[in-house]
């Protein structure tokens, strides 16, 4: 058989080595089989469409394709969530393929503490003997990975897969625990299952839209972008400490306190009912909870008064947000990190539910209570990574569950555990106390983005082995691993994403991996063939048999899609929101809960709350400033690994790390406009150019996320429920960068 691809190779050698079994050869000898060359022509077409692999907007993107590769891109207009709209990172998808630094060879550190260039086999045997070792002498609980929301759904149920049914570990987290634990649990306990409920629509169809800890301007903008194709002329209420590009454009802003969302939506569900603004009926149908939440409010410390106070609103602001809610006909109310990422963040996204269940604004047309999600597919590892619930999900702790599962997949049952993983938060904890000694991380750089970067390093140096699998050789993540694993990126593979609006999209292979960079599914292939569990895998031959093992998982629960044929239909259907359990129920935007039922078991929502707690880290003497940390720019991505190789994008976003302080704070502190000064909190020290500006509140600094350094002084507290990091509030002090402390 040929295995030249610079010649037009046969069908059969095509997806073999593009989606099929890795066999011991492809293994062994992996440059023969065309790995690093491109097919003459890989689509008979010369465009293909791919969603995006940024945000969880899940835009569409047309990839134009010259002999069968990517030369370029355009916004697809033929899609239903863009509609030929894309921001700039979307415009710029392809340039983060081309860097000089894409890890091109499997890494391993050497006797001199160098990481040097190995073969597929060397790094695999590495990392499995290793592994191995550590489960034999301390059992397979001293194992874990931690994976991402950036992957397709094929890839993550296939790590998580892996490691739980083959390798037998017990924990794994991602970066979604980051971002999305918040939402996740308040919508379980309140609803029933991890259900966003709305549709991009929705945007368009809303009289009253109320952000809350959202810059969808800056970090959805093609949501926006509906925003504006909205004609009802709604009121767009932002609710953010930050006077953000979003607060600009909305029609009201309201400062709040960081962190007293909580008071305030307290606060507005007391003035609904003192007002009388409830929607009955629709509570009584379909509501658990009302009087004991009516009793709650008019107990607590919940009066305008109050909670003016609280939240460093004026009264009359909040009474007219509150009959905006009351009165509107229809609202929507949206959250994002502002919520999520916060110590009380679980609590927070129910006060927002129950504001929509208590005025009926749920599964009509421009309302909801919906969390925009922010990954790629930050949604397909809530439902299939195997993490932090069993695959499609399910249950580990319910043996019907695990019996399902274990069916469709033809394993064990044995090999599913019946225990829940630690989270992310938990599995660093058991690192430090020496209880897990191997660590594997998959798309996702923590040595940048988790919180307070001090201890990290030091649980770093505990394990005993760290692999990390990623596209480049820079990142912070991959420059402390043992063994490093090249991967290719979003179009250099096939699979599918889900949006924030539960729409399942394709994603493309258009671009070849660059030297003997593998996909996040062909290294899994591999490492199933080196630990021994191959066979399990077998029927595991492409993204697309696996996406149909998927759909079959979901059969029967609120996630089903076991109506979805094959990726073919998913794109002829110009992406397809879940559920889809019979394919006459098919409908371009669709939303939940339009007949009132909800996912628990006497089908009615719960209202859920709980008394504020204190924030656990409070501005004094010392540390003055509250900090607020988040994304700077449309332009820049996370921890810039990719949009930092786009000539074009570096032009739109500041190079250097540097903070927003107001003109009066800047004064008192003989601060001028782009001086260098330091920003200290209790745990680190970083040195960021300020920029003198209103749009943070007197007390308040802002620092973006996307500088290395930011996360030395954030404070490491979680929700308890979520064990979200609340990465947006903790104690600094500014100083000019050449004054001593
Ligand atoms: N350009 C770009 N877009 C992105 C990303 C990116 O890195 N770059 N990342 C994606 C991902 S993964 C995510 S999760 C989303 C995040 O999307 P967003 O949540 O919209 O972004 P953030 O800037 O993290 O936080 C939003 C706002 O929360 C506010 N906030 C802080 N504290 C509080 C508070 O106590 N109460 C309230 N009400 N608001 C508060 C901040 O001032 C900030 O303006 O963006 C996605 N989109
Ligand atoms: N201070 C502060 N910190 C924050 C936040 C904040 O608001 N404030 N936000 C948090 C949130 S919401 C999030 S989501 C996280 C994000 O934090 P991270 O997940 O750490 O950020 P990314 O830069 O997206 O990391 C993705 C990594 O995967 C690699 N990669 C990309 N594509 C592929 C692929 O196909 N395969 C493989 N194997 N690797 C790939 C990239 O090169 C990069 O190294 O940050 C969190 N950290
Ligand atoms: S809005 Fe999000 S999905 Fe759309 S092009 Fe931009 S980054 Fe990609
Ligand atoms: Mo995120």
């Amino acid at each position: 058989m040929s295995t030249q691809f610079a010649k037009r190779p046969d069908e059969a050698t095509l997806t073999r080595a593009w989606n099929g079994p890795l066999t011991r050869e492809l293994v062994q000898r992996p440059s023969e089989f065309g790995l690093g060359k491109l097919p003459e022509k890989l689509y008979p077409d010369a465009t293909a469409t791919s969603v995006c692999g940024y945000c969880a907007t899940g835009c569409s993107l047309r990839v134009h394709l010259k002999d069968g590769e990517a030369i370029n891109l355009s916004a697809d207009r033929d899609y239903p969530v863009n509609l030929g709209m894309a921001c700039p990172k979307g415009w710029e998808a392809l340039a983060p393929l081309e860097a000089e630094d894409r890890a091109t060879m499997p890494l391993l550190r050497n006797n001199n503490g160098e990481l040097a260039e190995v073969s597929w086999d060397v790094a695999m045997k590495a990392f499995v003997g290793r592994f191995k070792c550590i489960a034999e002498k301390h059992g397979p609980q001293a194992l874990a990975w931690l994976g991402t929301g950036q992957l397709p759904n094929e890839e993550l149920a296939f790590i998580g897969a892996l490691c739980k049914f083959g390798m037998g570990m017990v924990h794994g987290d991602g970066n979604t625990r980051q971002c999305m634990a918040t939402a996740v649990t308040a919508y379980k306990e309140s609803f029933g299952f991890d259900a966003p409920p709305y549709s991009y629509a929705d945007f368009e169809y809303s009289d009253v839209i109320v952000l809350v800890g959202s810059n969808l301007c800056i970090t959805h903008p093609i949501m926006w972008q509906r925003v504006m194709r909205n004609r009802r002329k709604p009121e767009i209420v932002v609710i953010d400490p930050r006077r953000t590009e979003t607060a600009m454009a909305a029609t009201r802003h309201l400062p709040l306190a960081p962190k007293s969302d909580l008071a305030l939506f307290y606060g507005l569900a007391r003035q609904l009912i003192e007002n009388d603004w409830i929607d009955h009926g629709f509570v009584s149908c379909h509501v658990e909870g009302y009087e004991a939440l009516k009793q709650f409010l008019l107990d607590g410390p919940y009066d305008l008064p109050t909670v003016a106070a609280m939240s460093g609103l004026e009264e009359d602001g909040i009474h007219e947000l509150a009959r905006l809610i009351g009165s509107g006909k229809r609202v929507s109310l949206w959250w994002t990190m502002g919520v999520n990422q916060s110590y009380e963040g679980t609590r927070v996204a129910q006060s927002l539910i129950n504001l929509a269940l208590l005025t009926g604004n749920i599964g009509k047309p421009g309302t909801g209570a919906n969390s925009i999600t922010g990954q790629c597919n930050a949604m397909g590892s809530r439902l299939f990574s195997n993490s932090t619930n069993l695959i499609g999900g399910h249950k580990f702790s319910s043996a019907e569950d695990r019996a399902k599962v274990a069916g469709i997949l033809d394993i064990p049952e044995e090999n599913i555990p019946e225990q829940d993983s630690y989270a992310y938060d938990q599995i660093l904890d058991a690192i430090e106390r020496g209880e897990i000694k191997g660590l594997w991380v998959i798309c996702t750089n923590p040595a940048h983005s988790w919180i307070h970067q001090g201890r990290f390093q030091e649980i770093r140096e505990k394990l005993d082995c760290l692999v990390v699998q990623d596209m480049y050789h820079s990142t912070e993540t991959v420059r402390i691993a043992d063994i490093v694993l090249p991967a290719a990126g979003w179009g250099e593979k096939d699979g599918t994403f889900i949006n924030s609006e539960r729409r399942i999209g394709r994603i493309r292979k258009v671009r070849r991996a660059p030297g003997q960079a593998l996909s996040d599914f062909h290294i899994c292939q591999l490492l199933a063939h080196y630990w021994g569990c191959g066979d399990m895998f077998e029927t595991w031959t492409s993204p697309e048999a696996v996406f149909k093992l998927l759909c079959e998982l979901s059969q029967g629960q609120p996630c089903d899609i076991s109506a979805i044929e094959d990726y073919a239909m998913v794109e002829a259907c110009g992406g397809i929101q879940w559920p889809l359990r019979d394919a006459a129920d098919f409908g371009t935007e669709r939303r939940l809960f339009e007949d009132g039922r909800f996912f628990h078991p006497d089908g009615r929502a719960r209202l859920v709350f709980e008394k504020p707690r204190a924030l656990p880290e409070v501005p004094d003497e010392v540390y003055p400033f509250m900090l607020l940390t988040g994304r700077g720019t449309s332009s820049q991505w996370h921890t810039q690994t990719r949009t930092g190789k786009s000539t074009v994008l570096r032009k739109l976003y500041p190079q250097g790390c540097y903070v927003e302080i107001h003109p009066a704070d800047a004064e008192m502190l003989g601060i001028a406009p782009q001086q260098s000064v330091r920003v200290e909190s209790r745990r680190g020290s970083v040195v960021a150019t300020a920029h003198v500006a209103a749009t943070v509140t007197p007390g308040q600094v802002f620092l973006p996320m996307h500088y290395a350094a930011v996360n030395q002084l954030t404070h490491n507290s979680v929700d308890p429920y979520s064990r979200q990091p609340s990465y947006k509030a903790c104690a600094v002090r500014v100083v000019p960068a050449n004054a001593r402390t």
